[in-house]
């Protein structure tokens, strides 16, 4: 009656073995499916996330699930980038400075309710309330940020410690 065929739950080393096929097989449509995978798998390693994920990037500029960005020199690089609307999507930003500049992440658009599904990383997540409010990065700390990206919305964020004024924004289309 099928019990053996693998139609239950997908265990750890299931998604384990399917992001290994995925990164073999060199495809980066991943799918939602893929996506949620790639989030439990955020779970046990979020450096290994990280290089998949920058691996996916680069291997697929037409069709994006997320975007990487990159601090340097007081700047988002790049500053502006699309994503497919009405998908779970993420954002993952790394400090890149050389020097000790500490940097902020702000977003009233991606970590309100509704939006925000989990925020990971190395950097240092602040909270207002049950919301966060900010995500302090130290050079060479990295978050991830996974969301509801809405189809037709752009989701800005800032960072202004320090009298810094940066500011990214992604459009969902
Ligand atoms: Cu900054």
């Amino acid at each position: 009656m099928g019990k053996r065929s693998g139609t239950g739950k997908e265990t750890l080393e299931d998604l384990s073995r399917r992001a290994y096929q995925i990164e073999r097989s060199g495809s980066s449509k991943l799918g939602l499916a893929g996506v949620m995978g790639y989030c439990k798998l955020a779970l046990m390693s979020v450096v290994g996330l990280s290089i998949l994920l920058i691996w996916s990037f680069s291997a697929d500029a037409q069709f994006r699930y997320g975007h990487l960005v990159q601090i340097r020199e007081l700047t988002f690089v790049p500053d502006s980038a699309q994503v497919q609307g009405d998908a779970f999507t993420v954002l993952v930003i790394q400090n890149r400075e050389e020097g000790p500049i500490l940097h902020e992440v702000r977003s009233k658009d991606l970590f309100e309710p509704g939006t925000l599904i989990s925020v990971q990383g190395t950097g240092t997540v602040e909270h207002e309330g049950k919301q966060v409010s900010r995500v302090l990065l130290s050079p060479g700390e990295e978050v991830v940020i996974w969301y509801y990206a809405v189809k037709g919305r752009t989701y800005t964020y800032q960072c202004t410690i320090n009298g810094h004024s940066m500011q990214g924004a992604v459009q969902a289309v």
